[in-house]
């Protein structure tokens, strides 16, 4: 039986999803997960992240994530039940943009790891500057406007990259940190992604970035994919000479390193180059062909789907990845996703019964009631100092505040991914795609049906998968992706989206959009 693992270092915790792709047991073996809050708590993060005066400022410890594959591979071996001696291959999905910066002689010390310690007891030194800024990170708008400049403009970016530059994009944040601490970016040999770090520490040597996670750095042209040595040098002093090697996302990087063969007990398996969360989950969700999108509803709220050709948004506010499964990938992504719902719950002394409850008492459209859902700052559109403002929301009624929450989010999610095209079918997947009132809105909003996923982390099922396509590849076979996905990516649940209610949110999509032009008029943006 040909097992293959896959990981998903997200913000808040490290998942592993074991899966069977032998003929007659062909499915998921189990997933489990570490919690960094919960389980790594000498870190001191909370919800995976370090605490920080300024709210612009949102860093992770490198070291935390190191740890958790250690103790997640530790319990992988115990507790999936099964003899991992047939793992053939390995692959990894993370959040996308942080970046880790590495002392130079990170690629030494990494082969002279050994098994008689634990890992990152022996990394101490490797990292030249100890935290990682993480895709929450909003504090680079100056350089955002600089690396703009220097390349010609936000439209020749997007052309070239994918994307104009954003705060949370990996050149405008290794921008920030050069000017700012000149010394230790002299010091730095190797700045990953958590992507790339995380493959290296398996393979005990460098591995490449994927293009699908290099596509969120603002560094690579996107055709050919390759680093773009214009806005290299546009963004620090060196730089060149500090970026990890590209690959294609089915690229073999190694095998595991004997620290894992020997602590751990695992076999020779091949690892296969880690790829962002988003690409990942574009194959764990069995998105693989245009027309069909994925909705991800996690810490942040992603919407995204295959392209055959790069089309970019002409607001700006979109994305194009190289796509993990060739091609291109569309995304835009929203920072007020789970925590915001969170917030809303909290304010209200609910559980998420209890908010679901609130959210079944209320009619589609809140009696016109619309919500602005900028609790914290938000990507997408870009607001750097929030304000959620509320337009016919009594303030003090929780079952209006939560219906106006999710409808927000949800007509956020439709206005600003109309440059990806028109879905027929939404996937949906993460942590609150669990409720069916939240996808009841989701489907009404786009007048689109909407799959529920089986499984939380289709990120991790996405790397299991991809650990398997590259490893038939390595073996000199051809698989087309709709047999890699067959049997993992089967929908549980269909939600329709009924009539009436795609009526009340054609007119209300209109208020909404109105609502958001006069706020933004307002608000403290980069434009
Ligand atoms: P991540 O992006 O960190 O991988 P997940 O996809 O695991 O996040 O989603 C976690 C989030 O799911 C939690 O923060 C929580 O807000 C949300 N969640 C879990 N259950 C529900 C529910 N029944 N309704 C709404 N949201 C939920
Ligand atoms: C994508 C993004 C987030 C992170 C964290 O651009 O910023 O989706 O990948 O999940």
């Amino acid at each position: 039986m040909p097992l293959y693992l896959g990981f998903d270092c997200s913000t808040q915790g490290l998942t592993a999803t074991l899966i069977d792709a032998g003929p007659s047991r062909r499915g998921v073996v189990g997933t489990l997960v570490t919690n960094f809050d919960v389980m790594l708590p000498h870190y001191g993060t909370r919800h995976g992240v370090l605490p920080s005066a300024d709210p612009h400022v949102v860093h992770a410890p490198p070291l935390m994530w190191a740890e958790a594959l250690d103790v997640t591979i530790a319990r992988a071996a115990r507790e999936m039940g099964v003899d991992l001696g047939d793992l053939r291959a390995i692959s990894g999905s993370a959040q996308q943009h942080g970046s880790v910066y590495l002392a130079a002689m990170f690629g030494e010390r990494l082969g002279a790891i050994s098994s008689d310690a634990a890992l990152a007891s022996q990394l101490t030194g490797v990292l030249s500057r100890p935290t990682a800024p993480v895709w929450m990170d909003t504090s680079t708008t100056a350089e955002c406007g600089e690396i703009e400049d220097a390349l010609g403009g936000p439209r020749r970016m997007a052309q070239t990259t994918g994307s104009r530059a954003f705060e949370r994009f990996t050149a405008p944040q290794i921008r920030k940190f050069a000017k700012e601490s000149a010394g230790a970016w002299l010091a730095t040999g190797r700045v990953h992604l958590v992507s790339s770090w995380l493959a290296s520490l398996l393979v005990g040597a460098e591995a490449p970035l994927d293009h699908g996670d290099a596509s969120g750095t603002a560094l690579m042209t996107l055709d050919p994919p390759a680093w773009w040595s214009e806005a290299v040098r546009a963004t620090a002093p060196g730089l060149e000479r500090k970026l990890p090697r590209l690959a294609p996302s089915w690229t073999v990087a190694g095998t595991l390193a004997a620290y894992w063969q020997r602590r751990h007990g695992l076999p020779t398996a091949r690892v296969v180059v880690w790829s962002g969360d988003n690409p990942c989950s574009l194959v764990g969700t069995g998105a693989v062909r245009e027309g069909t999108f994925t909705i991800s509803l996690g810490t942040s709220d992603t919407i995204f789907g295959p392209m055959a050709a790069p089309r970019v948004s002409v607001d700006g506010t979109g994305h194009v990845f190289a796509s993990p499964v060739g091609g291109y990938m569309g995304m835009t992504v929203f920072q007020n996703g789970s925590l915001a719902r969170e917030r809303v719950r909290d304010a209200f002394g609910l559980d998420w019964s209890g908010f679901s409850a609130a959210l079944a008492s209320t009619p589609a459209g809140n009696n016109d009631g619309v919500m602005l859902p900028w609790f914290g700052p938000e990507i997408t559109p870009p607001v750097l100092n929030p304000h959620p403002r509320a337009d016919g929301v009594d303030p003090s009624a929780a079952a209006d505040n939560v219906r106006a929450i999710v409808e927000g989010q949800m007509m956020a999610m439709a206005l600003h991914s109309r440059w990806m095209g028109v879905p027929r079918v939404l996937h949906a997947t993460g942590g609150a795609s669990a409720n069916t009132g939240i996808l009841q809105v989701m489907a009404d909003v786009f007048d689109a049906t909407v799959r529920r996923l089986p499984g939380s982390n289709s990120a991790a099922l996405g790397a299991a998968l991809r650990a398997m396509h590259a490893d038939h590849i390595a073996d000199g076979r051809h698989t087309e992706w709709e047999e890699i996905v067959a049997g993992f990516t089967v929908p549980e649940t269909d939600v329709r989206p009924v009539p009436a209610n795609v009526e009340v949110y054609t007119r209300l999509r209109e208020r909404y959009e109105a609502l958001e032009r006069t706020a933004l008029g307002r608000a403290d943006r980069r434009s």
